[in-house]
């Protein structure tokens, strides 16, 4: 039987391979550990696969679920003092007790949000990068926009 995704996974903004770290997991520090990364942005949130696209899609078919990361409640800012790499920004999601609060604001705006989705989100923080400066503007600056557009606390 078809499952319909919903309305936001349909719209996807811009989706490439970018080199990813996860840094903080639920506010806990992690050891950073680079990888690439097939990333997706749609309105309202970013997903992660850890594979390439085609591995990612034949994943998805089997309800493997990447790790994703609703935009409401996050930030993005250059890092330059957190990696001895250059072109690198981090993305840090506001932790559950905000979100909850941001998420009554994203209700109002006609999206149902359900307590399991918000209990997801907290206290995570990545570091994103590309070698290549225009891609890696290209994304702060979509990722930005995508952020921009969410009501605000
Ligand atoms: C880390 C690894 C990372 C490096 C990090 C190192 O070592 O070399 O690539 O980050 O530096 O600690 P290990 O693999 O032993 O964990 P950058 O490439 O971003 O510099 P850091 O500790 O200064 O973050």
């Amino acid at each position: 039987k078809d499952v319909i995704p919903p309305l936001e996974q349909l719209m996807v903004e811009k989706e490439g391979y970018l080199q990813k770290a996860k840094i903080a997991d639920g506010g806990k520090k992690l050891r950073k550990n680079w990888s690439t990364s097939w990333i997706v942005l749609s309105s309202r949130r970013i997903e992660f696969y850890k594979e390439s696209k085609q591995q990612a899609l034949s994943n998805m078919k089997t309800g493997h679920k990447p790790e994703s990361v609703d935009l409401c409640g996050a930030h993005i800012e250059w890092a330059k003092e957190k990696s001895s790499r250059k072109n690198v920004f981090q993305m840090k999601i506001s932790r559950t007790r905000e979100v909850m609060k941001l998420a009554q604001d994203c209700t109002s705006i006609g999206r149902t949000r359900t307590k399991s989705q918000i209990t997801t989100v907290s206290g995570n923080e990545f570091l994103l990068q590309s070698d290549i400066d225009f891609i890696i503007l290209d994304w702060f600056h979509a990722i930005k926009n995508a952020i921009d557009r969410l009501p605000k606390d």
